[in-house]
């Protein structure tokens, strides 16, 4: 049984915590915003990672920063959604981590980020850390910790 005390849980690379590459809905660098807003609301994510077509990450595309690439000063310009491109309007400033990371990092940068992009040395996407798988986690030691307390 792992043990939150002695440091054994948070010390556990990330790579046993991640959801691995090919289950995480993507897009890539060069796709216009219109099919970026098409793959956003068929998965129901508000924000998914950018790619490469060699896999490496580049940054996030959520909703909001689509909305506001369309925004014009009296309508929603939809017409700019066929011509703009990801790249054009991603955030490329967010943090990412690597599979060796310990938990205890990625636990630290979910509290501001609902999700952490994880990529190898050289920056190929190897999946993400959600806030979700880690919560859950953490949810079993805490229920382990109330029945050992009870016994
Ligand atoms: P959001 O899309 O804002 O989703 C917030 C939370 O809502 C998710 O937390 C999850 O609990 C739930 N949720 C949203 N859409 C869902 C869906 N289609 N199926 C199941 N649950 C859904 P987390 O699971 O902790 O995910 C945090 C963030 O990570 C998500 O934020 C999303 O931006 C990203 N994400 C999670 N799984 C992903 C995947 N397979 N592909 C791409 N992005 C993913």
């Amino acid at each position: 049984m792992m043990d939150l005390q002695t440091g054994e849980f948070l010390g556990k690379n990330i790579g046993h915590f991640i959801i691995s590459s090919e289950r995480v809905a993507h897009v890539q660098i060069g796709n216009n915003l219109e099919h970026a807003l098409l793959v956003l609301t068929k998965t129901g994510y508000t924000a998914i990672p950018v790619l490469d077509p060699a896999y490496k990450f580049h940054g996030l595309i959520s909703s909001p920063l689509i909305l506001d690439a369309i925004m014009g000063l009296e309508r929603i310009e939809f017409e700019k959604l066929e011509h703009l491109v990801v790249e054009d309007v991603m955030n490329r400033n967010v943090p990412t981590l690597i599979v060796k990371d310990p938990l205890e990092k990625g636990l630290k940068l979910l509290i501001n980020h609902p999700f952490v992009c994880t990529v190898d040395e050289e920056g190929y996407f190897e999946g993400i850390l959600t806030r979700r798988v880690v919560l859950k986690q953490l949810n079993a030691l805490v229920h382990q910790l109330n029945v050992k307390k009870t016994d």
